[in-house]
């Protein structure tokens, strides 16, 4: 497979001024029909080139140009494409092509889920439904007519308004009409036996909007979580950044078999039925918060992505990243600011980190790729929205506004690129972002290595910042970053002093953004009367590694005055972070470990202080996870990692047993009384107890085993009981935790996406026996290898988030991966893809586990007929 390089990106030679569409559905084919009005594209020229349209697993049945039949000697097919030679200007080009759906497991294009049809075209799957211009600056106006079976399919769905249906017999149809101009990525087409849910919205300018969310009937009663969050997105995105929707209908359809979360479809998203569907009983609290962040996240896509869409792939992190960065404000109004914060922050450095230092890493906007699809990544999302999230800092939120503004009003109705958007930042704020745009194009973490000096004499106090960016593939040499660094310097009482530079006629505030743009750079305070104590890096305000030497006296004294909540958490994951590398070294040095009473005496602190908010304690209690050790290990030591956490979590225990169990027990009889609710103040309490609950049955006492199993069986939510679940698999008690699988797979037997909770934990499980565990839930009648969602669970469960089996010594558990991978390789190529990343890490361990994930690699790529997506990962792992 050759690669595509955003240097070689040309303009098309045609475009597509309407799209009309008729699509013949049936069990064993469906035929589609498409009458395109091309254009040629008159800014390249008066000549007309050959039109190349793009076609896959496609079986051409006719072709005619403005009513005249063609012969089949006035075209060529091959495997991707339908060429054929224009001779006006502007004509009606009309195929008709008999594809496949009920056999499609890829995915992608037009496909069977369950009873109903549904299609996925991002990035590059309307290639699979008919022949056309698929890329997306490519904007059409589409009708689509949609006839299938009127009993089983009652609900025939498309892009746009309803405008007309009628029946044929056994058969109906019904023709859809979206006015907006789209690429085809955004096409959809949904038919089955569903039912929906209906309300509405008025807009600001006072329209009325009418909501419906489409699920199989079983499932109606596990809507309006996604409902009340699709209103709360709408309302949002009006008041935060003055975008209105534009359709009189907003429709969300849930399907089971979904390769990612969601996709923003034209007024027709289609949704992993576990980014829809939510009830206290059957979803946990996490689960509750990813529908109504998923929800927001595509209905934001209207305006960023579809009215102003990409004019390329390469400039996925356009719509993506700024996204991204829109879904997480609006769950952090929606919910605990500094919560969010922490969670997406532990998330980035632990999996985005990693991916910028291994065989994949590339920059926000990548310079080229295999597959596209390989390019949905932690990167040009999560990274992709802290770059956005850093135009912010530097513009302020008003200027910031402003651009966004200018974008919107400037692209409406376009395909453009991340220098458009950076232009319009620039243009509505009269700055210059030009070394800013490094971000786009340099790949990798930035380091930053603070150091401070303090002068008594004149009470000047200088931060000193050094630079540097490891190198990545293709790139071994980095130019200086734009890093904004949010800070403030707090005195020995825990004040935030005034910060006023050298320089400067006064202080400006408590806080204050340095940009720091030179690879050492150095800034003075003055006015400053005693050594200051600085709060670096606020709210994590570049997605840099920084390094500074605090004492643990400092660190005490941040996470006690800091009045930032990030950085106060931030302090104790630092203390623990020093503490368990001092457990990690012992342990591979083969001494006794010994516990450190520092620690228990800070989380003591932290429970007796009755002021300090439950959700910031319940994150303040939790350790950094193995896989951020390994991330953070220069060569990750599975086994020291392993061992020296679960040391560590057992001394807490026992150090606090009483404070915690007693803390435990009041918060389970809180719970026990009240209704649920997904709330701040709910969840917060949730989650704490879901932390001392698992402290507490480390010390295997028989009373905390009692209360996990009441807890497990008494609770009313899915967030409790499962909590409880994950307790007892990961416990020595067997007998409680073979009753209780069996207890919880027998009630939810019917429930596929509580049945994958069932299936995760278990994969997580660290006990002996977990790989053969997952070998035989494989044969278990809920799982199912065409699946996505099952495959992350119980596959994905066990490889990517169960470190200490998935790296077993024997090399088993890579063996299992790779033989998994090339069964996918066929089935479904983009989760193969996918599931492949923990092996593409090897570069982390050490020389015995490099050489058995490199062979399980090597097996993978002489497995013959690869896709180009596992292709793409193979091969850029092993060079
Ligand atoms: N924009 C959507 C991306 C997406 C996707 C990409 C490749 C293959 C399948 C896919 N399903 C959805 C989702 C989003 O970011 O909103
Ligand atoms: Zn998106």
């Amino acid at each position: 497979p050759v690669a595509v390089q955003l240097k070689d990106y040309q303009a098309p030679d045609y475009f597509i001024e309407r799209t009309v569409l008729d699509f013949d559905l049936y069990d064993d084919h469906s035929t589609v029909t498409a009458e395109l009005t091309v254009l040629r594209n008159s800014d390249k020229g008066s000549d007309l080139p050959p039109l190349v349209l793009d076609g896959q697993e496609l079986e051409l049945l006719s072709v005619s140009i403005d009513g005249q039949e063609l012969p089949s000697s006035a075209y060529q097919v091959s495997d991707n494409h339908l060429t054929l030679q224009p001779q006006t200007k502007r004509f009606v080009l009309r195929t008709q092509v008999r594809i496949h759906p009920e056999s499609n497991t890829a995915l992608e294009g037009l496909y069977r889920s369950g009873k109903m049809f549904c299609t996925q075209c991002e990035a590059e799957g309307f290639r699979k439904i008919t022949y056309y211009l698929d890329r997306p600056d490519v904007m059409s106006a589409f009708t689509t007519t949609v006839r299938a079976d009127k009993q089983r399919f009652p609900v025939l769905l498309s892009n746009g308004n309803p405008v007309a249906q009628g029946e044929e017999g056994a058969r109906h149809w019904a023709t859809w009409e979206d006015p907006f101009k789209k690429p085809a990525y955004l096409f959809a087409l949904v038919a089955g036996d569903l039912w929906c849910v209906e309300d509405s919205f008025t807009t600001m300018s006072q329209r009325e909007v009418a909501l419906r969310i489409y699920v199989e009937p079983e499932n109606l009663g596990k809507v309006q979580h996604a409902m009340d969050s699709l209103k709360k997105s709408m309302k949002w995105d009006e008041e935060v950044y003055g975008r209105e929707y534009d359709l009189d209908i907003f429709m969300i359809v849930a399907v089971s078999d979904f390769n990612m979360g969601a996709m923003e479809n034209k007024g027709l998203n289609i949704f992993n039925s576990s980014c829809v569907l939510a009830s206290p009983e059957t979803a946990t609290d996490a689960a509750h918060q990813r529908v109504e962040a998923v929800v927001a996240h595509e209905y934001f896509h209207n305006w960023s992505g579809n009215r102003v869409t990409c004019r390329d792939w390469f400039q996925l992190s356009l719509k993506e990243g700024f996204t991204v960065f829109r879904d997480a404000e609006f769950s952090a109004d929606m919910n605990s600011r500094t919560v969010k914060r922490i969670e997406d922050v532990v998330f980035l450095r632990t999996n985005q980190f990693a991916e910028d230092a291994g065989p994949m890493a590339h920059p926000i906007r990548p310079d080229s790729y295999i597959e596209i699809s390989n390019f949905y990544t932690l990167t040009v999302y999560e990274k992709g929205s802290e770059v956005v999230r850093m135009l912010r800092t530097l513009l302020g939120a008003d200027g910031f506004r402003k651009g966004s503004d200018l974008y919107f009003e400037r692209h409406d109705g376009q395909a453009v690129t991340c220098d458009d958007f950076i232009k319009a930042m620039e243009d509505a704020n009269g700055a210059d972002l030009s070394q800013f745009k490094r971000w786009y194009s340099q790949a990798g973490t930035p380091r930053l290595a603070v150091s401070s000096y303090y002068d008594k004499a004149s009470a000047e106090y200088t931060l000193t910042f050094q630079q540097s960016c490891p190198a990545t593939p293709g790139q071994s040499e980095k130019l200086p970053f734009v890093i904004p660094v949010q800070m403030a310097l707090l005195s020995a009482d825990g004040e935030h002093l005034p910060l006023q530079l050298k320089g400067e006629d006064s202080a400006q505030g408590c806080e204050r953004v340095l940009a720091v743009s030179e690879a050492e750079q150095s800034f003075t305070f003055v006015g400053i009367e005693a050594e200051p104590l600085p709060s670096l890096l606020r709210s994590f305000s570049a997605p840099v590694k920084m390094s500074v030497e605090y004492s643990r006296e400092q660190l005490l004294a941040l996470m006690q005055h800091d009045s930032d909540g990030f950085n106060r958490w931030e302090a104790a994951q630092q203390l623990q972070l020093a503490i368990l590398n001092g457990l990690i070294a012992a342990v591979q040095a083969g001494k006794t470990l010994k516990s450190d009473p520092q620690l228990a005496e800070v989380f003591a602190g932290l429970l007796a202080d009755s002021s300090l908010d439950q959700a910031m304690l319940a994150e303040m209690l939790s350790l950094p996870s193995e896989a951020l050790l390994a991330e953070l290990a220069e060569v990750a030591d599975v086994e020291a990692i392993h061992q020296a956490r679960e040391f560590l979590r057992k001394a807490l225990a026992q150090a606090l047993y009483a404070p915690m169990w007693q803390r435990y027990q009041a918060l389970r009889a809180q719970s026990r009384e009240q209704a649920y609710a997904a709330d701040a103040e709910q969840i917060a309490r949730r989650s704490l107890q879901g932390k001392l609950l698992a402290y507490l049955m480390l010390t295997e006492k028989t009373e905390v085993k009692a209360a996990c199993v009441e807890q497990f069986e008494q609770a009313h939510n899915m967030t409790e009981r499962l909590n409880a679940l994950a307790c007892l698999v990961n416990s020595s008690f067997a007998a409680e935790k073979a009753q209780a699988l069996a207890q919880f797979a027998e009630h939810f037997k019917d429930d596929a996406l509580v049945m994958d909770q069932w299936f995760s934990v278990q994969a997580g499980s660290v006990c002996p026996g977990t790989l053969n565990q997952v070998k035989a839930l494989m044969q278990h009648p809920a799982f199912s290898f065409k699946n996505p969602n099952k495959i992350r669970a119980l596959i994905g469960g066990f490889c990517a988030q169960n470190p200490i089996h998935f790296h077993a010594a024997d090399g088993e558990g890579y063996r299992f991966l790779a033989d998994q991978v090339i069964a996918l390789n066929a089935l479904n190529p983009q989760i193969a893809s996918r599931l492949l990343t923990p092996l593409t890490r090897w570069r982390k361990y050490a020389p015995a586990r490099q050489a058995q994930m490199r062979a399980e690699l090597e097996r993978i790529r002489a497995s013959g007929g690869l896709s180009k997506d596992v292709f793409e990962v193979v091969s850029k792992s092993l060079a």
